[in-house]
This record gives structure tokens, C-alpha cells and sequence, in this order.
């Protein structure tokens, strides 16, 4: 082989070399989390505009207290565009690791990548990203949260179990592009499909808050004199319902029941009250969860891509019971 020749075939070796690393990189890319005594922990929060919410903030602030690591904390008060800068500020700050609820699915996907540009881990809570733009294990540690399909889904077999006529159905969806919204609607939607007598007469968003959730059920229940099933995405949304249903002189759990997702301790002694007939749990006390899964990765730990949470279900035969161990 001449020298030239030598040259050529050491160059493209190298390069092959190169070019290998950076796919093995591009491919672990997951940003690792040094095993260390304390922690500089980023949490950006959606909004702080109902119990749920509240409840989220506290659990995390507490855990972080007791394990003595430092917290940075945002609320975006609502906004996707906010929630990013949040993210893009913590990564600013040098944070250890960012624990994000991503408001939407596909707003908060910047975030996402710029953390792991950053070369900090990301663990998803409560909320998802868009799977088909963002992956667990390659962009993001893991998501942490509720099956919310499934949540819709139980509260569907309630209803199937418990109206066997059927029902006319209004639902009340959470924030618009939130995975919780979507997929609590996706599987109820689908647990009835088919099932004669089940109609659903108008679905519509009330943001996952009390006050719009009364607008939108005062509305729709104008527009659909004969709904008899309000199928609530949200607790905050339930009761928001009820208080429309009592203004327009009907009974709660007589003339048209309403069902929810979260279990708050309100909504649980609705339950009590004969006000809901059925809500299925969404606990909001991520904390411990969420600083275990840290731990987990930090010991160098490969974390399931989904940590997937458990939710009661609460209905007249155990919300007394259960009532004062709701959030
Ligand atoms: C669900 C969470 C939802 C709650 C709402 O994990 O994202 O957001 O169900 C809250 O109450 O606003």
C-alpha cells in the first residue's frame, strides 16, 4: 500500500470513527444525573389555579425540603410560552435536573430538547408530551403520572354499569392540549362507542377550571334541556357544574348526575352528599414519587418509561370512608 494510500485509509477510518460516536451519542443522549449529596432541583409548574394544582406545588416543595435540596420553582400562571421560559431560565441557573408538568403536549416540546441540549435530565409529571415528538428514555427520563385513557374509561364502565338505558351525555373537557384532556376524553369516547342509548349531546372545554366550567355547563345544558349525565374532566369542572344545574332549579344526582376525575376531599364528600355519583382518584402527592425516580436515575438506575401511578375510585359505596384521606 503506497503512503498515499496509507493516508487515505487511516483519514476514513477516523471519520467512520467520528461519525459512529456521534450516532452512539445522538443516541444516548439522555443526559445523566451525578450521583451527589444534595441537589439543585428545577419544578416548573403549569398554574396554580385550582386545589389540584396547589396540592402538586406542595407535595414537591415538601419532599425537596426534607431530602434538604435547593428548589427552583416557577408557576407559568397558565401559559405554555411562559412554561418554556421557565425551563430555558432553570437550564440558565445551572439546575441539576428539571422536573416539568408540560402544559400542553406539543408547546412544551423546546423545553424538552433544550434541557437535553443542556445536558440536564428532564422527568415528565403528571402531564405528557407529544410521543411522537418527544421520546422517554431518549429526550426525557420518564413520565410520571396517571393512565388518564383509562380514567376515562372507568368512568364510561360506570356509567354503563349504572344507567344500563343510557344516558345523554354532555362532557366538560380539561385544558385544551393536555394530554389529561385528551386521553380522558379518548377513553371514555371509546369505552361507549356502540353502546346503545349512550349519546354524547355536546363536548366542550372548560380549561380544568371551576368558574368556566359552570359557563360552559350553564350553556350547554340550555342548549341540551334533556342531558341527564355530565361527565366532568376535572373536579374543579364538577362542581363548577353542580353549581350550574342548582341555578337552573335542577337536583344534582336526581335530574342529571355528575361524574369526575381527581378526588379531591371536595368532591369525595359530594359524593357523601349524593351531589357526584362517582369520581375516579388523580393524586396529585408526586413528591416522593418523583424524588425516588431521581434517586433511582442518579444511581445510574435505567427508569421505565412510563412510572405509572394508581387511582382509586370513589362512589357512594366508600367516599365516607375513604373522604378524609383525599387530598
Ligand atoms: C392531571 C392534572 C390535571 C388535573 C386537574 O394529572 O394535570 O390538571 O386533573 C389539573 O385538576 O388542573
Amino acid at each position: 500500500m503506497t503512503g498515499i494510500t496509507r493516508r487515505v485509509a487511516l483519514m476514513a477510518t477516523a471519520a467512520a470513527a467520528v461519525a459512529l460516536s456521534t450516532v452512539a451519542f445522538a443516541q444516548e443522549g439522555l443526559p445523566k444525573l451525578e450521583k451527589k449529596d444534595t441537589y439543585k432541583v428545577g419544578f416548573a409548574q403549569t398554574e396554580s389555579n385550582n386545589p389540584w394544582r396547589i396540592a402538586q406545588t406542595e407535595s414537591m416543595k415538601a419532599e425537596a425540603e426534607k431530602l434538604g435540596y435547593q428548589l427552583v420553582y416557577t408557576d407559568a400562571a397558565g401559559s405554555a410560552a411562559k412554561q418554556v421560559a421557565d425551563v430555558n431560565s432553570m437550564i440558565a441557573q445551572g439546575v441539576d435536573v428539571i422536573f416539568l408538568a408540560p402544559r400542553e403536549e406539543k408547546p412544551l416540546i423546546p423545553a424538552v430538547m433544550a434541557a437535553k441540549k443542556a445536558g440536564i435530565p428532564v422527568i415528565l409529571l403528571d402531564r405528557n408530551v407529544d410521543q411522537s415528538l418527544a421520546k422517554a428514555g431518549e429526550d426525557y427520563v420518564t413520565f410520571i403520572g396517571s393512565d388518564f385513557i383509562d380514567e376515562g374509561k372507568r368512568i364510561a364502565e360506570w356509567l354503563v354499569q349504572n344507567k344500563p338505558d343510557g344516558a345523554k351525555i354532555i362532557q366538560l373537557e380539561g385544558t385544551t392540549g393536555s394530554s389529561p384532556a385528551n386521553d380522558r376524553k379518548k377513553g371514555f369516547d371509546e369505552a361507549l362507542a356502540g353502546k346503545a342509548g349512550f349519546e354524547i349531546l355536546a363536548s366542550q372545554s372548560g380549561d380544568f377550571a371551576r368558574d368556566k366550567g359552570r359557563q360552559v355547563a350553564e350553556a350547554l345544558l340550555q342548549a341540551h334541556p334533556d342531558a341527564d349525565v355530565i361527565y366532568a374532566h376535572n373536579d374543579e369542572m364538577a362542581m363548577g357544574a353542580i353549581a350550574a344545574l342548582e341555578a337552573a332549579g335542577k337536583v344534582p344526582g336526581k335530574d342529571v348526575l355528575v361524574l369526575s376525575i381527581d378526588g379531591g376531599k371536595e368532591a369525595v364528600q359530594a359524593v357523601v352528599d349524593g351531589k357526584i355519583a362517582a369520581v375516579v382518584e388523580c393524586n396529585p402527592r408526586f413528591g416522593p414519587k418523583a424524588f425516588e425516580t431521581l434517586a433511582r436515575y442518579a444511581n445510574g438506575e435505567t427508569i421505565e418509561a412510563w412510572v405509572k401511578n394508581v387511582d382509586k375510585f370513589y362512589d357512594p359505596t366508600n367516599a365516607a370512608a375513604e373522604v378524609a384521606n383525599a387530598y
